[in-house]
């Protein structure tokens, strides 16, 4: 996808490993630690030594230092020269010790012995897992074709190699967590400008903030960025039906009424066009439909939002000019976590098109278009065709525009549970934990009793290893050496980063590379895995000639590719060539070519709608069970407002039980006067099913249990801010 920068391998081609096979230098899991950096201090000391990589607890791969003694990883360190994140390293990076060193690591190949999620192993050798592995896959694809097998790639340097697997075995059924996250954002973006933007955050001077809590939720650098952009005088506003901490640090906070943003940016739009607020020159030669948005937003007035999304007209109108008046260097945040509503896709083309009146794209301060990184696409070779599988993904077609190469893990799962329109009996996941971030837990559930076989490759017994056949080890990030990775950051940087193994793999983990290249041997598809993690970056980084240096000196290498006007001369990559606030291909589908306002549904009597979000401290359901972060946060409580709470006779810590349509769960009330009256909220990676994850015994309840498993009608994109559910007393303290 255009926004994450991943260099998936082509779809069509494949490496040819010829001059680059007699320069290998090592294999993954056997390569020497990478050099240790001089240690003015030490220059003789062996056991000291530091090494660069790049965090993985969360996407935005910051650079870091690791401090090693005598091979023991000691700290992990920001790495200063890495740009992107400002310097910094988050509480979840620094504890990323404890995702080497947590006691509940997975150790060895498991292989599962009573009921499946009865939690009873057997300890197997690598060697009966992989002809386990083998077996299983070859049986399937036997019996049900290739496309019999579901793949769950994830989303880190390796996944790319899962990806692969996934089109060499022969299945099209792949599907990450993606669609649980934010593939609506990334469809109305592309939609409008032809391209996923990015936020010039560090040099906006306004900036609205809806349904994204950059102060929490971490994307570097925007969340430092902003920081430094209020210091300069950047005005935030953030609406967000909680009080977030970048509610608590932006200049105005609206607790907007979940589900009705579409109704403040359509208003905004409407004040900034019968105001004749926007550049009309600009607008004349960059903009496609400003005539039909002109009469789309006649009906869309400030007195009329009001009444849909609890933002007082005068607000909306006065936001709508100081907006105006600020842009270009103006910005509504695209965000990022889109898996919210039914309309999600179009919620975000709402924001889209304020961006666009706005006249700020690929401007400073504005949004700004993909840059060139220049990590060059492998040669690669057709991969094999399998002449009787299927037409189509499974989930082909169940939602208008979805992204083929994605699809959805909600219509995926329920074709799955259905057996059609063909039966898929096998999974192999990387890196995913769907039982802790996939709306509807009994469902996945579901989704695993019509299987034959599942694979988890994963660094824990996460809930979803714990409902497998066969349970992986994966070695960490820091015991790894992974493909090179292309990031942007804001106006930051264009860069590549990359990781090499700082200690050996502990246990007998090993990284998901060297287990899918001994499935593909066993599976006589070896030739297209023959290759080593160290060659294929050697191809990515061929077209770089002071890629290898940099990454060894300064742990990052720089491309000074151009920032803005990316654009000047060149050709929008949209269909009428400009920005699009009108979708004509939209309209040919019989999709709203402009976001149409439908008001969000509303729960019956004294229910209250769930949203979910995150915390600085956890990374959705993997991190809470890591003692560093657990100490701040050892259980989840619900939110609630005190009013709705009084009237339930429910008082501050008292055991609730809440209650929805797929579920039915168990956990303490907290009163924030900072959350609507008619929300609640709950953290995320708590009420764990698995026992070995120690730490979380019996602590707090899962929100996924509750969550319906509603979709983004254009995309699939999960949308879990739909459920409403009922909350009554159980037990006081
Ligand atoms: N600490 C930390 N940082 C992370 C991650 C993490 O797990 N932990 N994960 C990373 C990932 S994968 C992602 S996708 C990003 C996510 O980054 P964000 O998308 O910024 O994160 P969320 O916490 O999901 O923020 C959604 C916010 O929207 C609010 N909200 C709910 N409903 C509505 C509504 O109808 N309107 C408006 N205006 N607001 C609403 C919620 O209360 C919540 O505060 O964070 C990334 N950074
Ligand atoms: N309840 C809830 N659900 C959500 C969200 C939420 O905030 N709350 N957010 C949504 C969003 S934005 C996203 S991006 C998705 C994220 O959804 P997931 O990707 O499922 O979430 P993670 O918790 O990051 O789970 C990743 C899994 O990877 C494992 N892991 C960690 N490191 C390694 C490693 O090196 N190798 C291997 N093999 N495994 C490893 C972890 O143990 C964990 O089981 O969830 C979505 N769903
Ligand atoms: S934001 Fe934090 S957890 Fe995410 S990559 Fe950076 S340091 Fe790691
Ligand atoms: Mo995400």
């Amino acid at each position: 996808m255009v926004a994450e920068l991943r260099t998936p391998i082509s779809r069509r081609r494949f490496i040819k490993w010829t001059s680059v096979a007699s320069t290998a230098i090592a294999t993954t899991g056997t390569a020497p630690v990478l050099r240790a950096l001089a240690d003015e201090k030490k220059p003789n000391n062996p056991i000291s030594r530091s090494a660069y990589s790049a965090c993985d607890i969360c996407m935005n791969k910051c650079g870091l230092i690791a401090r090693v003694e005598n091979d023991v990883i000691t700290k992990l360190d920001p790495n200063p020269k890495f740009l992107k994140s400002r310097g910094m390293l988050c509480a979840r990076g620094n504890a990323g010790i404890n995702r080497v060193y947590d006691p509940d690591r997975l150790k060895y190949p498991l292989l599962r012995k009573g009921k499946r999620g009865e939690g009873k192993w057997e300890r197997i050798s690598w060697d009966k897992a992989y002809s386990i592995l083998a077996e299983n896959l070859r049986t399937i694809a036997d019996e049900y074709t290739r496309c019999g097998v579901l793949f769950t790639p994830g989303s880190d340097m390796q996944s790319t190699f899962v990806h692969w697997f996934a089109e060499v075995f022969g299945s099209y059924n792949i599907t990450t967590h993606e669609s649980n996250c934010l593939i609506s954002r990334n469809r109305a973006f592309l939609d409008t400008y032809g391209e996923v933007p990015f936020a010039d955050v560090l040099n906006t001077n306004y900036l609205i903030m809806a349904g994204s809590n950059r102060f929490e939720a971490f994307v570097t650098p925007d969340s430092i960025d902003l920081m430094t952009a209020k210091q300069r005088g950047c005005k935030l506003v953030v609406l967000d039906p909680r009080y977030t901490k970048s509610a608590a640090l932006a200049d105005e906070w609206f607790a907007i009424k979940p589900g009705t943003d579409m109704a403040f940016f359509l208003a905004v739009t409407h004040v900034i066009i019968t105001e004749k607020l926007y550049d009309a020159d600009y607008a004349a030669e960059k903009l496609y439909g400003l005539d039909e948005l002109k009469q789309h937003v006649k009906q869309y007035t400030p007195e009329w939002a009001e009444k849909e999304c609890d933002i007082p007209a005068q607000d909306i109108r006065r936001i709508a000019r100081e907006l105006a008046k600020a842009a270009p260097e103006a910005i509504v945040y695209p965000g990022r976590r889109s898996s919210d509503y039914l309309d999600s896709t179009q919620i975000r083309r709402s924001m889209a098109i304020v961006n666009a009146i706005l006249g700020n794209w690929d401007k400073p301060g504005g949004l700004t278009a993909t840059r060139q990184v220049g990590l060059a696409g492998p040669e690669l070779e057709e991969p094999p065709f399998y002449e009787d599988n299927p037409d189509d993904r499974i989930d082909a077609e169940m939602a208008p525009i979805m992204f083929n190469e994605e699809g959805s893990f909600k219509h995926v799962r329920d074709a799955i549970i259905k057996q059609e329109p063909y039966p898929v009996k096998g999974w192999f996941l990387y890196k995913f934990n769907p039982m802790q971030t996939g709306a509807n837990r009994q469902k996945t559930i579901e989704m695993i009793d019509k299987l034959d076989f599942v694979a988890c490759v994963d660094i824990a017994m996460s809930d979803t290893a714990w409902y497998a056949d066969l349970v992986l080890p994966s070695s960490s990030y820091l015991e790894r050496q992974d493909p090179a990775s292309g990031l942007q950051g804001s106006s930051a940087c264009a860069c590549v980063v990359t990781r090499d193994p700082v200690i050996q793999p502990l246990f007998e983990s090993k990284p998901v590379f060297e287990i899918l290249k001994e499935a593909a041997n066993r599976l006589e598809l070896g030739e297209f895995f023959n290759f080593t993690v160290e060659e294929y970056r050697k191809q990515q980084l061929r077209k770089l000639p002071y890629a290898e240096q940099a990454l060894k000196e300064d742990g990052v290498y720089y491309n000074p590719s151009k920032l803005y006007g990316i654009y000047e001369g060149k050709i929008y990559k949209t269909r009428s060539k400009k920005i699009e606030l009108y979708n004509s291909r939209y309209a040919d589908m019989d999709i709203d070519p402009l976001p149409v306002y439908r008001p969000p549904k509303q729960g019956s009597g004294n229910q209250f709608r769930v949203v979910i979000g995150r915390n600085a401290y956890f990374t959705h359901g993997s991190t809470a069970n890591y003692d560093l972060l657990n100490e701040l946060m050892p259980e989840n409580v619900l939110w609630m407002h005190p009013k709705p709470a009084a009237k339930l006779g429910i008082k501050e810590r008292d055991l609730v039980e809440v209650s929805s349509s797929v579920g039915k769960v168990r956990l303490k009330a907290t009163f924030k006067h900072g959350i609507r009256a008619d929300t609640v909220y709950m953290e995320s990676g708590f009420g764990v099913i698995s026992k070995e994850l120690s730490l979380l015994q019996d602590k707090g309840a899962c929100v996924v249990e509750l969550l319906e498993d509603h979709a983004d009608e254009l995309t699939g994109n999960m949308a879990m801010h739909e459920t409403f559910v009922d909350v009554k007393k159980i037990g006081g303290v």
